[in-house]
């Protein structure tokens, strides 16, 4: 059985290294980072002209965060609560309306790139601050995340940071720039502008990592190479997946319709500040190297961490790298997305039921199965967020690091400021978590058959939610035996909470919110 398995994988493999590599750098811009291997966003003057047939997407009243990914620099999120809701009015149609950075301002090619860009998002309670009780239709949005902690997997909120505890928060400054003291001076700008207007919450400061490992979350996995193509925007750039309906995400276009007019352009904004344990992370990761013949033991350890994360620490999709890393196809955006789990060319391969190649468990496969449940981008496959978070937090210091602690400080806190636009909470970030990371039965292990259960995500999957702190088990992660089980008894990413914003267009801040 194990050898037949092997020679399977062995055979998958070769034939996945098939495709010539080609690498491309673009150019940087200067307050979003550009690492190899990230989509490459359309330039600021193609984009007015979006390709012929193409939902054209108003670039100029999109606010600029929403389209562009996980690219900055260095963000800060800034957390506010609305005093004196007649002022905060008048500011923002007279002052704040003009700071707010829009999609047009970011991307290549832009006259217009602002030292520090400006994005304003606000939570329900916020709206209701400023007497906008429209209808949005999003009945998740007006919960507000508080109350959905322990349905989104949260141990409650005893682990939540305790500004997020409650409706308090009405509305989040982003600020974008490559310098720390640009956004302070930019922060003090607002501030001035808006007085006692508005009183500061919480804050968190995000920052891509240093040197190479800009681009990579802090487990030191590149993220945010696969955030999908949008229609009108950056369609036709890469070769696959297609480009994705801008209704999924965007208010008012597309296919989303019958919204109050003034919320066309806008996105719903969920935040999540997700802790990882990154050395308890890598011991795990060691203690379960796997035994793959041929490959040192470094090497399996580092596959084991592949197979968790369903691609490489450089971005290589291990659906098409198999059984070592290959940077240069991490790095190359013509290729390093272009996959679906489904091998048709490979004889009797059948993507419902194959996981030698990638685990249904691995987070990638669980947060977005592809062609694993049919038709790629059908129903099984609907849906779909924008990722635009950051890394926060310090670099792992010596002292976790070394091989007799192997914990995280508690005295030091570093994670992803998680951050998801989409059209549609409860079909966007709310399903992904509840229904395919948090469903250790998604996706089904062997179609029709008894395989033992694929397991909630590795990463970020909770088993039941609530006060459970029940080990989690997944299978498939082994590529010589997929029915192996793996216990995961701690928790690699801990919820500190977040809530759930509406970010507007920009014309909507000096209209319907400002007046
Ligand atoms: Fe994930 N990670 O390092 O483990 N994620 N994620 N994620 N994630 C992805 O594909 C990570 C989180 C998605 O289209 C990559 O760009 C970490 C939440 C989706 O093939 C890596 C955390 C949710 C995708 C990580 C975290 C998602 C994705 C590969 C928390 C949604 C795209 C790079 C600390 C509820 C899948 C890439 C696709 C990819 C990691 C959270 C969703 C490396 C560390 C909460 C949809």
């Amino acid at each position: 059985m194990k050898l037949s398995s092997l020679s399977i994988f062995i055979s998958l493999a070769i034939h996945a290294a098939l495709a010539a590599p080609e690498i491309k750098r673009a150019s940087s811009d200067p307050i979003l980072i550009n690492p190899p291997g990230f989509p490459s966003l359309p330039s600021s003057r193609t984009t007015k002209f979006a390709p012929q047939g193409a939902t054209t997407l108003n670039l100029n009243d999109i606010q600029g965060d929403i389209l562009i990914g996980m690219t900055k620099i260095k963000e800060l999120f800034f957390f506010f609560s609305i005093k004196d809701a007649a002022t905060f009015k008048s500011k923002l149609g007279s002052d704040i309306h003009s700071l707010v950075t829009n999609t047009n301002q970011l991307l290549p090619g832009s006259s217009n790139v602002p030292v520090t860009a400006v994005n304003i998002a606000f939570s329900n309670t916020g709206l209701l601050a400023l007497n906008v009780t429209d209808d949005l239709q999003d009945p998740d949005f007006v919960s507000g995340q508080f109350a959905e902690a322990i349905n989104l997997g949260d141990a409650g909120t005893s682990n939540w940071v305790p500004e997020f505890a409650g409706t308090n928060i009405h509305g989040v400054f982003l600020l974008a720039a490559s310098d720390v003291q640009d956004i302070d001076t930019q922060l003090a700008n607002i501030q001035q502008i808006l007085g006692d207007s508005i009183t500061e919450i919480y804050r968190l400061s995000g920052a891509a990592r240093p040197g190479n490992e800009q681009g990579h979350e802090h487990f030191g996995y590149l993220d945010g190479v696969s955030n999908p193509a949008v229609q009108g925007f950056d369609n036709g750039t890469r070769p696959q997946p297609t480009a994705i309906d801008s209704g999924s995400f965007i208010l008012g276009t597309g296919k989303d319709k019958g919204r109050p007019d003034w919320t066309t352009g806008g996105s719903f904004l969920v935040f999540r500040q997700l802790q990882q344990k990154v050395p308890e992370f890598n011991k795990y990761v060691q203690d379960n190297a796997l035994n793959v013949p041929g490959l040192s033991q470094e090497e399996n350890t580092d596959l084991f961490g592949a197979r968790l994360i369903g691609r490489w620490k450089s971005g290589a999709p291990i659906d098409l790298a198999p059984l070592r890393d290959d940077p240069a196809l991490g790095a190359d955006k013509q290729r390093n997305n272009n996959f679906n789990y489904d091998h048709p060319d490979v004889p009797g391969f059948d993507v419902k039921s194959n996981q030698t190649l990638c685990p249904f468990s691995a987070h990638v496969r669980k947060t977005r199965p592809r062609a694993t449940l049919g038709a790629e981008d059908g129903p099984g496959d609907a849906h779909h967020i924008i990722r635009s978070g950051i890394p926060y937090g310090p670099e792992v210091t010596d002292a976790e690091a070394s091989s007799n602690q192997s914990s995280t400080d508690p005295s030091l806190e570093r994670g992803l400021a998680f951050v998801a636009y989409q059209s549609n909470i409860a079909s966007g970030f709310k399903f992904i978590q509840q229904s395919w990371i948090d469903n250790a039965r998604f996706p089904s292990p062997v179609a029709g058959t008894t395989g033992n259960t694929t397991g909630v995500d590795p990463i970020i999957g909770r088993v039941g939610g609530s006060a459970t702190d029940a080990p989690r088990v997944i299978t498939g992660t082994d590529p010589l035996d997929t029915n192996k089980a793996f216990t995961i008894d701690s928790e690699f990413v801990i919820s500190r909470g977040g809530e759930y914003f509406f970010s507007p267009p920009i014309s909507a801040l000096s209209g319907r919110l400002s007046t």
